[in-house]
Formats: structure tokens, sequence, C-alpha cells
């Protein structure tokens, strides 16, 4: 039974014991996040009554159309982080490349890096749909005190130490792992505090549920369209749902309660899919293992894949255990 007493600051400082080296940076980095996730969910939520909504004519360094209200989320994270001088290095879905926090020191001690997708699913944004953000931590690999390097961001995803998501629902959600399980926390929007809301979660070894943009079915390798058909046929506890929000933070937030896969395979289209494997991949594969899932790229683990560069894409299967094996097994027989 949910503990809805219990807020989000009283168990950050419960658990902190937990946290891999706990010298108290890991809290104040989760706090500083929690912090800007009201900021941002504060300007989501009144999108439709300002003129905030629309493009806002630049383009990010994936030639996507920025909109104004993943600008906002972006600074609003990174201005954050940054004033608090929390972390000595930030990545960002929206940035070319990463940003070195030297601290007013000039000698930033801190020995996490962020990697963030400030507004996920952002094209959802105008037809008032729900969108996330998406968070991951390291610890940097080389010595604190220096300015972070390259390495620092490039570690596959087994050495995150935290990673999370908020969900901009009808409900504002954070949603986060340290290692130790997966729990979630509802805003209360009138005296803007998370509660524990989502204790210990667990996703469904089964599910009924696949999330797909099945409008890309002509160009999937063949061991994805055998598996949509799978997903399809009238045989045992199927045909499946289909239920595709378009938004990743609302479809694995969905499954992760309900049970289901997602995935957004490689396509003739586009040869590595188009999820991100840094800001999007791993920490959504970190939080569903932790909660019981598996995530893979059809073949291997996600979090076992070792990046090569910050904006680097790969195809991707998460969700309920038995599911995602079941996909791996079409695809390894297609
Ligand atoms: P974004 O980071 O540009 O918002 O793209 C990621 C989003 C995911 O939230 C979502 O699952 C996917 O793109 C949807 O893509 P598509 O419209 O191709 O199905
Ligand atoms: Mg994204």
């Amino acid at each position: 039974m949910a503990d809805h007493n219990k807020t989000l600051g009283e168990f950050i400082i419960e658990n902190q014991k937990d946290f891999a080296y706990s010298s108290g940076e890991l809290s104040r980095l989760i706090n500083s996040i929690r912090l800007a996730a009201k900021v941002v969910n504060h300007e989501v939520n009144k999108a439709g009554l300002v003129d905030i909504l629309g493009a806002f004519g630049d383009k990010n360094i994936q030639g996507e159309e920025q909109q104004k209200l993943d600008v906002f989320a972006n600074e609003a994270f990174i201005k954050t982080l940054t004033n608090r001088e929390i972390v000595c290095g930030i990545a960002s879905e929206e940035n070319d490349g990463f940003i070195t926090i030297s601290g007013r020191e000039k000698n930033n001690q801190n020995k996490y890096v962020v990697l963030i997708d400030p507004l996920d699913g952002s094209s959802n944004i105008d037809v008032n749909v729900s969108v996330g953000t998406i968070f991951s931590i390291y610890r940097r690999v080389t010595p604190a005190g220096t300015p972070v390097t390259l390495e620092d961001f490039l570690q596959p995803g087994v050495n995150q130490v935290a990673a999370g998501y908020i969900i901009y629902g009808t409900s504002t959600m954070i949603v986060y792992t340290t290692g130790h399980g997966v729990n979630g926390f509802t805003l209360n929007p009138a005296i803007g505090t998370y509660y524990l809301s989502h204790p210990n979660m667990c996703i469904p070894e089964d599910g009924h549920i696949y999330s797909v943009n099945e409008g890309n079915y002509i160009h999937f390798p063949q061991g994805v369209k055998d598996y949509i058909k799978y997903c399809q046929m009238e045989e045992d506890d199927r045909p499946y749902t289909s239920r595709y929000i378009g938004s990743l933070v609302s479809d694995i937030h969905r499954n992760i309660l309900k049970g289901g896969i997602y995935f957004y395979p490689k396509s003739s289209k586009a040869s590595k899919g188009k999820l991100r494997l840094l800001y999007e991949c791993n920490p959504m594969a970190f939080i569903v293992e932790q909660a019981g899932g598996k995530a893979s790229d059809g073949f291997n683990r996600i979090m076992e894949i070792q990046p090569k560069e910050l904006h680097e894409r790969v195809p991707f299967f998460c969700g309920s255990k038995n599911m995602v094996e079941k996909a791996e097994e079409f695809m390894k027989n297609a």
C-alpha cells in the first residue's frame, strides 16, 4: 500500500545510505532535478494558455525542429544544475556537445555527470498529449577537479548510478531508480510537493500491450514484422492490444504499470532506429530492469553497449521480460 504521507524529500534523505557513494552529492543532485521538474511542469501545464506553443524556428543537432518548450525545459534543467554546481558536466539531447561546469573556484570537485532529454515527445505538446523528461546519472571516470571529457559521458548504461523520468501527464510524476528498485512520486500541484505514490514499482513478467509505430511496418526488418504478426495472431492470450502514444515516457510508464512491450526498431529508412542510446534508451533500460523487465536492441542488452558518440541512436525493445525475450527470438530466427 502506498505511503501517501511520505514526500520525495523525506524519501531521498531516508535512502541516502543506498547511494553508491553517500556524500550527499547524489541526493542534492536528485533534489535539483526535482526542483527543475516543478518549474518545467508549471510551464508545460500552462502551455495552452500562453504564446509559448509552436516552433521556435530553430533546429537541434539532430536536424529536428525545436519547440519553445523544448528550449525552456533544456534551459531550466541546465541552469538549475549549473547554478548549484552540483555536477561537473551535462550532456543534453538538445545540445551539440557536452557542457563543462568548472565552478566558481575553477576546480569543480563534483563527481557526477548528467545526461538529459529535457522534453521528450515534444511533437505531442501542441495536441495536449503527455510529454516527459528523461535523465541519467554517471560517476565521472576522469579525475575530480579536472574538466570533464567525452569519456565521462560515453559510458555503458551498466555504469549508471541513477536514472529517472518525469511524466507531465494527468498528474505529474517522478519515477527513478538508484539501483535499489524503482519508486514513483506524484506531485500535489496545490502545495508543490511530490508524494511517494508508487513504491517499489514492478513490471509484470508478461503483458498484453505492444507499442510500436506500425505505420513504419513496411520498412521494418523481417524479424520485427514476424513479431508484430505474432502479437496480432488469435492464439492463447493473443491478439494483444496495440497502444502507441508516441511519447516514450508515457508509453513506457503505462507498460511498467500494466505489462507490455515498447519497441522502436531499425528500418530501411533509419538503420539504427530513432531513439538515442544515452538520453533515452539507457535510462529507460535501467528503470525497466530495476522494475524486473528487460531492454535490448533486439539481440543484446542495451546497458552493455559501449557508446561511441553522444547522440548515437539504437534500436530499442523494452518492457515485460517474457515479451522482450519473445521479440528477440523472432529477431534471431528471421
Ligand atoms: P524526440 O526526442 O524528438 O521527442 O523523439 C523521441 C520520441 C519518443 O518519445 C517516441 O516514442 C518516438 O519519438 C516517436 O517517434 P515516431 O513519431 O517516429 O513514432
Ligand atoms: Mg527524446
